[in-house]
């Protein structure tokens, strides 16, 4: 109860910020996105807390909720302050989960919020799961349908990890897929890892989706999604996830 407590406050105190992780086409050096991933900057510990702290408890008491509320109007700032600023349009992704995204209120908000902000949907990027989507196929893709018409990018997070039908998945209609860390740190010491790689790869290819290998923490490691045709790349070797002071300086030295 005191923790759930804490939460709440949290929310009216405003303590949660972003951290931007760049997703970097390592062919050219530029940067094509990045990931918004909450933290907690919570009275009394030392170093931000990070999702797997809290986000949990988030989701079973609905708290999710209006946490998503405002980063999805953090993002939409962050936006436009990128684009006031003059830096180049990107992808800037925001992760959804599941009680998020079935909430019918916080569905509600987020098409009376993007309506409002139509001229920089161009730049916003929606993570979802597959099982997240798998809960109700028709649904989803209503859904999904109404996000793209108003331009706003489809992304899968962590592809291959959850048990979903594929016929199934490739009835939704998505802009991009990410190569899970789990498969990215495990391939080079463990063939099957390597394999799973691979065929997402050739799935996305096939598919014409757009990709981003993520969780590349050695230089080893993005040399090999390099040369297996996956050249956008977020992960600790390229840049960890940046508060956005920080991402703005480094914008500057990668478009
Ligand atoms: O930054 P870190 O690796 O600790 O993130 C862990 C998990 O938290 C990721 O799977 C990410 O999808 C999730 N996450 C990060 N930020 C958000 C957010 O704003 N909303 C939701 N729902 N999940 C988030
Ligand atoms: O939404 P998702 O679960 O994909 O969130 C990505 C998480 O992975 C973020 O919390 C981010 O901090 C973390 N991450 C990103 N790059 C790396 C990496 O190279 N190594 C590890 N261990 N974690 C990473
Ligand atoms: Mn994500
Ligand atoms: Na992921």
């Amino acid at each position: 109860y005191e923790k759930t407590q804490s939460l709440r406050n949290a929310i009216l105190r405003k303590e949660f910020v972003f951290c931007y992780q760049p997703q970097i086409n390592v062919e050219n050096n530029k940067i094509v996105g990045v990931e918004a991933l909450i933290r907690w900057n919570k009275p009394g510990e030392k170093v931000p807390l990070s999702p797997s702290h809290f986000i949990s408890l988030a989701e079973e008491t609905g708290l999710i909720v209006p946490i998503g509320e405002w980063g999805l109007q953090t993002v939409l700032e962050t936006i436009r302050r990128l684009k006031r600023k003059g830096f180049p349009p990107i992808r800037v992704a925001l992760n959804f989960s599941a009680r998020q995204f079935w909430n019918n209120n916080f569905w509600d908000t987020l098409l009376t919020t993007l309506d409002q902000n139509r001229e920089i949907l161009g730049w916003l990027s929606i993570e979802l799961t597959e099982s997240l989507l798998m809960k109700d196929i028709r649904e989803s893709k209503s859904r999904l349908d109404q996000l793209r018409s108003m331009n706003v990018r489809i992304s899968i997070d962590d592809f291959g990890i959850g048990y979903s039908s594929l016929s199934y998945l490739t009835q939704l209609v998505t802009d991009e897929i990410k190569v899970p860390q789990e498969f990215v740190l495990r391939m080079r010491e463990n063939p099957t890892d390597m394999a799973l790689v691979k065929t997402i790869i050739q799935m996305a290819e096939n598919l014409n989706l757009d990709l981003v290998g993520e969780g590349a923490q050695t230089p080893e490691e993005v040399a090999i999604l390099k040369s297996l045709s996956c050249p956008v790349i977020q992960g600790f070797a390229l840049s960890r996830p940046l508060p956005i002071d920080e991402l703005e300086v480094f914008l500057t030295q990668y478009t």
